[in-house]
């Protein structure tokens, strides 16, 4: 008997590719390495007998680049990750055996949109807003949604609209919306598996603040054992009302790293 899973994708689905590409240049966070694309041979370099060539390719990256993932080893709260190794020694080696991104499955899972900007009727949301609980449960109870145990939960903010701009999109000066605390904890209490959003640090910085503070990021890492993904492309999925999906998410299998580049894709039935 072929599985029904095939039947259903024979019969058509669809998807939103929610990452971004990856390109020299993007605007990214300050705290990590760059990514860089170089092309060390090009046709013509080498040609074969025949009148073939080929070209090729070199990356050099952190793994904190474009829609990526944040693994458990990523942040750390008084000396101590997630279920309370100590981060140093979790570290020594150069990679993190115990909570490296090679030890999150690939997701196949409910995803749930919680469309802020959509909920407050404006384009998108202010800078350094901070999305409240309100928002959040407004915004699932809009579409007759809850956020369940095992749910991936994608913020829209609307930032993501500001990608293409670089700088303003990292938002040092102005700030940047996204969830506090009280978001990250309503989250959590909620069981989700990961959360995302369309910003360069998933929760809202205030203006001239950077990254200086990052309390989701310990709510959700640390305290709850809770994946973050950043600089999701959340736009097309609210353009097509979409709320409710297949999450599928892979990230690479890169032994002990803090974290992985990353394509989701929301998929439905034709
Ligand atoms: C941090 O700097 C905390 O990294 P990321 O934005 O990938 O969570």
């Amino acid at each position: 008997m072929s599985d029904p899973l095939l039947h259903l994708v024979q019969a058509g689905v669809r998807y939103v590719d929610l990452g971004r590409q990856l390109r020299t240049g993007m605007p990214q966070s300050p705290n990590h390495p760059a990514f860089h694309h170089s092309l060390p041979r090009r046709h013509g370099d080498m040609e074969r007998a025949d009148g073939g060539s080929a070209a090729n390719d070199m990356i050099s990256t952190g793994t904190h680049v474009g829609t990526h993932i944040d693994a458990l080893a990523h942040v750390s709260q008084d000396g101590r990750l997630h279920g309370g190794a100590d981060a140093r020694e979790a570290g020594l080696g150069g990679r993190f055996d115990e909570l490296g991104v090679h030890t999150i499955a690939p997701m196949l899972r409910r995803g749930v949109l919680l469309d802020i900007p959509g909920l407050l009727g404006i384009e998108r949301c202010a800078d350094g807003y901070e999305i409240t609980v309100a928002d959040l449960e407004a915004a699932a109870a809009r579409r007759g949604l809850e956020v369940g145990a095992g749910d991936v939960v994608l913020v829209r903010s609307g930032w993501g609209q500001r990608f293409a701009e670089g700088a303003p999109y990292v938002g040092l000066d102005s700030g940047v919306p996204g969830i506090g605390e009280a978001g990250a904890h309503w989250l959590a209490d909620r069981g989700v598996h990961a959360a995302g959003a369309d910003t360069i640090a998933f929760e809202r910085l205030a203006p001239g603040g950077g990254h200086a503070t990052l309390p989701a990021h310990r709510v959700l890492l640390v305290e709850h054992g809770v994946y973050i993904i950043e600089a999701l492309d959340l736009e097309e999925l609210a353009r097509e009302d979409r709320h409710e999906f297949t999450l599928v998410l892979i990230p690479l299998n890169i032994y002990g790293a803090t974290g992985s580049p990353v394509r989701p894709l929301a998929v439905f039935a034709q």
